[in-house]
């Protein structure tokens, strides 16, 4: 049987850099990534983004901008990743170290896609640059994608198709 698990990722810009965790552990573990985890019951994806946010980067934030949407397959695993894609340009806060996360600015000149997920590289730029996307992604183990889309769209709600 195959399940889905709601994910949240944000990720937080200023001028002309992003705030980056260092996974300490767990998935992604070794990788820099925005700060998410799974939504709980009874909360909803944007409360859910906000709480993880504050849990791993101690950074509060009134809102947040849907920026994106992306399905993850693993090759012989039944459970697909639902990563909600947030982006903030304002926030409250001095990032601190968590458990999970070491937080660090990077410049956006000097992104370190070596040290990220592999499909990072593909929905980077858009949203950086503000525009609206649904992908999909399909991965053999954690470093090599088989097969991939990924799409500009207008409304993030509105278009339901992977
Ligand atoms: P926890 O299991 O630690 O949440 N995530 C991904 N992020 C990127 N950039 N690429 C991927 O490609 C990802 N798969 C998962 C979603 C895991 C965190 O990692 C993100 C969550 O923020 C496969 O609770």
């Amino acid at each position: 049987m195959v399940t889905t698990k709601l994910l949240t990722l944000v990720m937080v810009v200023k001028q002309q850099q992003i705030l980056l965790g260092m996974k300490k552990r767990g998935f992604g573990a070794g990788r820099w990534n925005g700060f998410g985890g799974k939504v709980q019951p009874g909360e909803t994806i944007e409360e859910g983004a906000k709480r993880e946010l504050f849990e791993e980067s101690g950074l509060t934030v009134q809102s947040l901008e849907k920026i994106g949407q992306i399905h993850f397959e693993f090759v012989g695993e039944t459970e697909l990743l639902d990563v909600h894609i947030f982006r903030t340009d304002s926030y409250q806060g001095e990032p601190v170290e968590s458990e999970e996360m070491r937080p660090q600015w990077f410049d956006l000149a000097k992104l370190p896609f070596t040290e990220m997920w592999p499909d990072d590289i593909y929905w980077f730029p858009l949203m950086l640059q503000k525009k609206m996307f649904k992908g999909y992604f399909k991965f053999e183990g954690y470093n090599n994608i088989l097969d991939y889309t990924l799409k500009e769209v207008d409304d993030l709600a509105a278009d339901k198709g992977i």
